[in-house]
């Protein structure tokens, strides 16, 4: 390995992190702000992957210029729609596009929304347009750090140990770490989270504590929000969201004249009006006027891209066919090209893709063995992030990370780059801008964020909430990640998590089942959970049998806790 050398971890996490090759070993670099010279169990795992060394055709390993071949026969052979283009965050390299415009010129189908932020992220667009975060010297400026439906030192450590000694409130239905350093744990019931933000509104405007100066220069709307929190009884809020209103006379108390940083998680979002429950967040969060100060404000999974010109865009005149990514029906293709992805266990609805990737062509290029891998006729390796040139940048905050290559490449592996340059070459396409022209431009380009000027509230709110329709014998699903996986890969936990007061008890088996599936889980119980919750972590081969594989609201993303369960002994 090449001393100096450094290298962008490319895992799918807020942070982001620079490593670099020091007297032979890959270390996190310390003049990156938030590697701050540490990496994490997830990277260290990344380390040891088993790669895949050979292209494999129905399960024969082949050469890789013959799996080139064959793919491009195939493409040659099929209906350019016939094709979908299926592309996973596996890898969050800028250069994972590139594939993406072969597909484009060559008129496959493309994917749209998301499986991840998606809901929410409309929420932020839809009262102040970019989706992006403050810097995060504002959140060294803040007092006071509210986690919301946010595992903020498990998903983002290097962003919370800059952080960590700093007061936190956490508002989530399990006790996570954070939950538990915490001065407030308010243990919130599952999608309730705009009742909680309207609750808080009402109470700010009790006491006086909106900031007037901010609402007059920079938003649209506050009466109307208000007087949506205005509708109900205060007391009928404490029902519904099981968050006690002792809990937030507390809660103003501590953050009264304090400056306040927000930390959003994907958890309040992963229902059907996802967007309009992250709206209404991001509303009290303008109510308090905690946007665009030089302390604190809010931070969600911003747009990394944002500021960025599209560097491997293809602009197609007659447009290419888009599919809702939760919604995808693998069976509709002559040929499925899965790329940095594993939908056999990320996807929603695990029988379903199942069923769908029986009946087509599938083309998995991956770096290791994944379960979905096991559908695929044929198998492409990809060159691991030691071996191909990348940037990376966050969405998490502002810092940006770069690849060199550090390994030489294995001879049967192949970069998304060359793959994509490859398929062009075949077809006679336009050919991809100069690789390291794209390097350059992102390394040499830092994009002007500037405040927003308008905030626009939320004037009405129109959501089901999912106790409306649960019976004392259902539970909520709660699905999220894990400090030893990183979605599906590494360290894979099967577990279903129960409160104590459930009924069952550790090591039984039980049959969960939902509107959508159903499939068999070892209980293990932690009183963590909050009653009435049945917990699993991101990777669970078995979740995604209940979840459903339908589009939320606006956002054509994913709602994989949009759902209640029954669960009986086995
Ligand atoms: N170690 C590790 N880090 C990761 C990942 C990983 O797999 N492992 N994945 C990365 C990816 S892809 C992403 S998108 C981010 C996501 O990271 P986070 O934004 O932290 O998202 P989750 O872990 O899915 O869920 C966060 C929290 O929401 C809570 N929650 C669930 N339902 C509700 C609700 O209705 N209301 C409230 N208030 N809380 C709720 C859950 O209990 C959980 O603690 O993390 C990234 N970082
Ligand atoms: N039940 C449940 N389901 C969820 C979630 C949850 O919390 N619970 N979280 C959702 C979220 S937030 C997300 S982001 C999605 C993630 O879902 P996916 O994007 O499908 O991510 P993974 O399942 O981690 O699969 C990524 C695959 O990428 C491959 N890979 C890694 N590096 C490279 C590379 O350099 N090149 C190529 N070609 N391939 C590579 C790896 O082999 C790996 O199997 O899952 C979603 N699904
Ligand atoms: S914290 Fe996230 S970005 Fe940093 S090394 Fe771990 S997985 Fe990679
Ligand atoms: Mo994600």
């Amino acid at each position: 390995m090449n001393s100096n050398k450094k290298v962008a971890c490319p895992l799918d996490c807020y942070d982001s992190c620079q490593a670099q090759v020091i007297d032979n070993n890959i270390k996190g670099s310390k003049e990156h702000f938030t590697t701050n010279a540490k990496l994490c169990v997830n990277f260290a795992q990344l380390l040891k992957e088993e790669n895949l060394n050979s292209a494999k055709f129905n399960n024969q390993d082949i050469s890789l210029e013959e799996s080139l071949n064959i793919l491009s026969d195939k493409l040659k052979q099929s209906e350019p729609s016939k094709t979908l283009f299926y592309k996973g965050s596996g890898n969050l390299g800028v250069m994972q596009s590139a594939t993406k415009n072969f597909f484009s010129q060559y008129g496959a189908t493309l994917t749209k929304g998301s499986l991840c932020d998606g809901g929410g992220g409309l929420g932020i667009q839809q009262g102040r347009e970019a989706v992006i975060n403050p810097p995060i010297q504002n959140l060294l400026n803040a007092d006071i750090i509210i986690v919301w439906g946010r595992n903020f030192s498990v998903t983002s450590s290097h962003m919370y140990d800059l952080v960590k000694d700093k007061t936190f409130v956490t508002i989530d239905p399990i006790k996570t770490d954070i939950a538990k350093k915490s001065k407030i744990h308010m243990q919130i019931n599952p999608k309730t989270d705009y009742e909680l933000a309207l609750l808080l509104t009402r109470f700010a405007h009790m006491q006086d504590l909106e900031d007037e100066e901010f609402l007059e220069e920079y938003t649209e709307g506050s009466d109307w929000f208000f007087d949506i929190s205005r509708n109900r009884p205060v007391v009928s809020y404490e029902a519904t969201t099981g968050v006690p209103l002792s809990l937030v006379n507390d809660f103003f108390d501590l953050i009264e004249n304090k400056k306040v940083a927000i930390m959003l998680g994907l958890g309040v979002q992963k229902y059907f009006e996802g967007a309009q429950i992250v709206r209404c967040i991001d509303s009290f969060a303008s109510f308090m006027g905690y946007h665009n100060k030089d302390a604190g404000g809010l931070w969600y999974l911003s747009d990394s891209n944002y500021g960025y010109e599209k560097q491997f865009e293809f602009k197609n005149k007659n447009k290419n066919k888009k599919v809702a990514l939760p919604e995808v029906d693998f069976s509709l293709y002559d040929l499925v090209f899965i790329q940095g992805a594993n939908p056999v266990v990320s996807a929603p609805n695990t029988q379903s893709v199942i069923d769908g990737l029986k009946k087509s062509f599938v083309v998995c290029f991956t770096t290791t063995n994944n379960d979905t891998c096991e559908y695929a006729d044929l198998i492409i390796p990809s060159s691991s992030f030691l071996e191909k040139k990348d940037f990376r940048l966050s969405y998490g905050h502002e810092f940006k990370a770069k690849s060199q290559v550090i390994n030489e490449a294995s001879k049967n592996t192949i970069s998304e780059y060359d793959l994509a340059s490859y398929l062009m070459e075949q077809f006679n396409l336009q050919a991809l801008k100069n690789e390291d022209e794209v390097l350059e431009y992102y390394e040499n380009n830092i994009p002007k964020r500037e405040n927003f000027e308008n905030f626009e509230f939320i004037e009405e709110v129109d959501i089901e909430p999912l106790y409306k329709n649960k019976t004392s014998d259902n539970f909520y699903l709660i699905t999220a990640k894990s400090k030893t996986s990183l979605n599906s890969q590494f360290k894979v936990d099967n577990y279903v998590y129960l409160n104590s007061t459930s009924g069952f008890k550790d090591n039984d088996t039980v049959l969960i089942s939902s509107k959508y599936g159903k499939a068999s889980f070892e209980v293990k119980i932690s009183d963590d959970i909050k009653e009435e919750c049945a917990f699993f972590y991101a990777g669970n081969k078995y979740t995604n049998y209940l979840t459903p594989n339908k589009v939320d609201e606006e956002s054509f993303s994913a709602m994989y806790q949009e759902v209640l369960l029954d669960i009986e002994l086995s």
